[in-house]
Order: C-alpha cells, then structure tokens, then sequence
C-alpha cells in the first residue's frame, strides 16, 4: 500500500502521532462497544524452557569479556566493537529481556493476525495465519538497523548528573547494528486485509508473562501506529545472514528503524490491528518521560531515539603512552549523522572526528577516528559529541525523567594513560 492513503503527514512524530490517535479515539468510540475480547490470540507456537545461562534466562554465552551482566539483561562491552565492521556480531550484541529467552520451534510456530482493522482474506473467517515457510516464501527485503534500548545510557543519570531514575543502569552498550533479512510487515498487513481505518497495532511476544512488582501485565506488547507499521518495519527471520538467534526473537521479530528498542517486539506470536486506538502498560507505563515538567500520565509514547556517541574503548580503559587512534561510532533515530566532533581535554576544546563511512546509513550508525597523542601520564576524559541531519546534537547535560530514558547528553569516558 501506499503510505499516501494515509497521508504519511509525519505520523512518527511523537506530537503527531498522539493528536490521531486522539482523533482516532473520539471518532470511534461509538464502534468500540463489545471489542472487549482484545485478548482472544493465543500463543502462536510451542515453547520450551531455554536451557538459559544461570541467572540471565540468555541462551547464547555471555563471557565477561563481551559483556556485562544486568539482571536478566547482558550489555555489550564498548570494546567489543573495535575492529569490527559495520555491524555488531550476533554473539556480542546486547539483549534486553523482560523475562527470559523462549525456545520456539519455527516448524509448529504460527504468526496470528486478527482484529477489528482487518478484513479478512477472501473466503478466510477470523484470525489470519502466516507459517515460518509461508513468510519465507515472501518478497524479502534485508535492512541494516540499530537496535537501542530507551534506557542506553540510563546508568549516567546517576554517575553523571546525580540523579536518582529506575531501571537498568546501562552505560552506552544497549545498542548494536545488524543486518536483518525478513518481509516487510506492510506486505503481511496487506495479505491480512488491513483496512483504511485501522490505526494501531498490538504486536505481542510469546515469552513468558511479564510480572511487574508483584502485578501481573501480560506478555509484553506495544502499541505502533499504523503508519509506522506500513512505512519501514520489517518482520525479520535472519539477522547478519543467520537465522535469528534465540535471544533475537526466534523466529520472527519486528525491527523498527529508528525508534527505540521496545518497539522491535521479539519471539512475535501475533498481531492485533484495531480501527482504535490500543493500549498496554509499554505506551502507557513505561516508555513515556514522567517527571517535573511532564503532564501527569507523562509524555506523549517514545518513539525515535536520540542521538548519542561513544567510543570503542573500554570503560576506564588503561593506555600506554604514545600515539593512539581513537574510534567511535554515532547514531540517532532522526536520521544521518552529519558530524562528530572529540575533546581529548574533558570537554576544553573539540576537533571534528574523521568520519570514515562516506554515505551515512541514517537507520544506522557512522564511524569515526581521532588521532590522540597525550601529553603525559595521568587521567584523561575522553568526549564525543554527534549532530545529525535535523540539527539535533547532544547537549552537555540530559533532561530528567523518572525513567530515566533517552540519556542523550555527552558521555564523559575516563581513561588512564600509563
Ligand atoms: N517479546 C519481547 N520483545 C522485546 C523485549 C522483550 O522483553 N520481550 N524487549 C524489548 C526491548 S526493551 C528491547 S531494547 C529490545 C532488545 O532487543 P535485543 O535483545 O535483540 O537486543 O527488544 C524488545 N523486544
Ligand atoms: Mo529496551
């Protein structure tokens, strides 16, 4: 479909997006009596306890080298990323789960579409279903994306800033870009029979139950607005030219380009898509910025990531002396990055980084080098600041949220020279 039939009038901004979507709800109310059986999909496939790592519930090895532990959670060392290419290997990329990894056998596992935005296929009654085989017989489409939490970087709130916010405290590696292989979700909507008045969907996982301080909030699920899901989200099954891992989400994940990492539901089990608005704890609980300054139910839903920078090195890294190249990388959900500028002096004076990827990908990130060679031994921070095609720039402290989302500011990155 094309996105005109919506009027793709910059329904990924945030603004934007909850004015239709509060358009939307009044315009619909009156139909959404009796849509009370929202919760009607069953599991989509046959799971199996993972034989998880320990503590984590991840499959895949998490040596102390690639990573640090976070609860359930595994960041990726920034370290890792040195001499690599473009992308960030399955086996270091970060993974953020709400619970823990399901095991899900692609051959019995089914993708289930249903609700009041479809049509329904000719001569099909009720739910639609896409086999493992079916959506790999699909048109295929490959993209390379990051994939970052909204709390990367969430842990400088505190060490940076002194301030107090929930969750994990991330330094800068809940990110990483793969290449990933799948269907457009467009093309499967379509196949559904997606009508003109549908105006979310409710993507869900099939991971365990979510429980929440003792409150139990269902499999996790977030709420896209259509014109999202139609214009650059893809259903992927392959992940630098390997079947999705199972901490990746097995078989079938969602990649949202540019947005932040909750909207790229993993282990995807089914899809609900309404004519009404829809609603979960992820687009009403959490992934909003509550605090001083915010309405009280909070901000309109996150949805772009912001931008950031950080170099690949590790944290409190100890150097010899003598020349040294300095690498990095920048991103932002906005768009290219178009410049990244370093202090080697704590933040005194800044030089431009030489930019080594020519054509940006602006669903990715860039490379960048910096020739340093430090006067003395002693302690050194080390800064990187990026500014992408809108103008958007990290600024030298974030704003404040409850959650502690979004950290965009300059990470301040100490290193000893021996
Ligand atoms: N089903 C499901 N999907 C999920 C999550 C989850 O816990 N369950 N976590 C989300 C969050 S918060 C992030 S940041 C990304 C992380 O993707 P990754 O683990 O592949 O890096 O997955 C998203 N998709
Ligand atoms: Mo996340």
């Amino acid at each position: 479909m094309r996105s005109g039939d919506r009027k793709d009038v910059g329904l990924t901004d945030e603004a934007t997006y909850e004015h239709v979507r509060s358009l939307s709800r009044r315009g619909l109310l009156r139909l959404s009596a009796g849509a009370g059986a929202g919760l009607a999909a069953g599991a989509g496939g046959a799971l199996a306890a993972a034989p998880a790592g320990a503590a984590t519930g991840i499959v895949k090895p998490l040596p102390p080298e690639l990573f640090i532990e976070h609860g359930t959670n595994a960041e990726m060392r920034w370290e890792a990323m040195r001499g690599q290419g473009l992308l960030t290997p399955a086996d270091r990329f970060f993974v953020r789960n709400h619970v823990s990894t399901p095991l899900i056998d692609a051959r019995t596992w089914r993708l289930r579409l249903w609700g009041s935005g479809l049509r329904g296929s000719p001569g099909e009654d009720g739910p639609i279903e896409f086999s493992y085989d079916r959506l790999r017989r699909l048109p295929a489409e490959t993209i390379t994306a990051f994939i970052e939490c909204t709390g990367n970087g969430r842990g400088f709130y505190t060490s940076q800033q002194g301030q107090q916010v929930s969750g994990t405290g991330w330094r800068l590696g809940a990110v990483g870009v793969a290449r990933w292989r799948g269907v457009r979700l467009s093309t499967v909507l379509r196949l559904a029979g997606i009508t003109r008045e549908a105006v979310d969907i409710l993507p869900r996982g099939l991971d365990a139950e979510y429980v929440d301080k003792g409150e139990n909030l269902g499999r996790v699920r977030r709420p896209l607005p259509v014109a999202k899901a139609l214009k650059d989200v893809l259903l992927a099954y392959e992940m630098n030219g390997a079947p999705l891992p199972p901490d990746h989400g097995h078989p079938v994940r969602l990649v949202v380009p540019s947005w932040t990492g909750i909207a790229s539901i993993k282990w995807l089990g089914d899809i609900q898509v309404a004519a009404e608005p829809l609603y979960s704890p992820w687009n009403t609980r959490f992934y909003r910025l509550f605090g001083p300054g915010y309405p009280q139910e909070g901000s309109p839903p996150v949805t772009r990531a912001n931008v950031k920078s950080a170099f690949e090195l590790a944290w409190d890294a100890t150097l010899p002396a003598g020349p040294h190249v300095l690498r990095g990388r920048s991103w932002s959900g906005n768009g290219r990055v178009r410049r990244t500028e370093v202090s080697v002096d704590g933040g005194a004076t800044w030089r431009p980084a030489r930019v080594l990827d020519r054509h940006p990908n602006p669903r990715g990130w860039v490379r960048w080098e910096h020739p340093w060679t430090p006067r003395a031994a002693g302690r050194y921070e080390l800064l990187a600041r990026a500014a992408d095609e809108t103008g958007a720039s990290q600024p030298d402290t974030a704003p404040y949220n409850t959650f502690g989302y979004l950290f965009g500011a300059v990470v301040r990155h100490p290193v000893t020279i021996a």
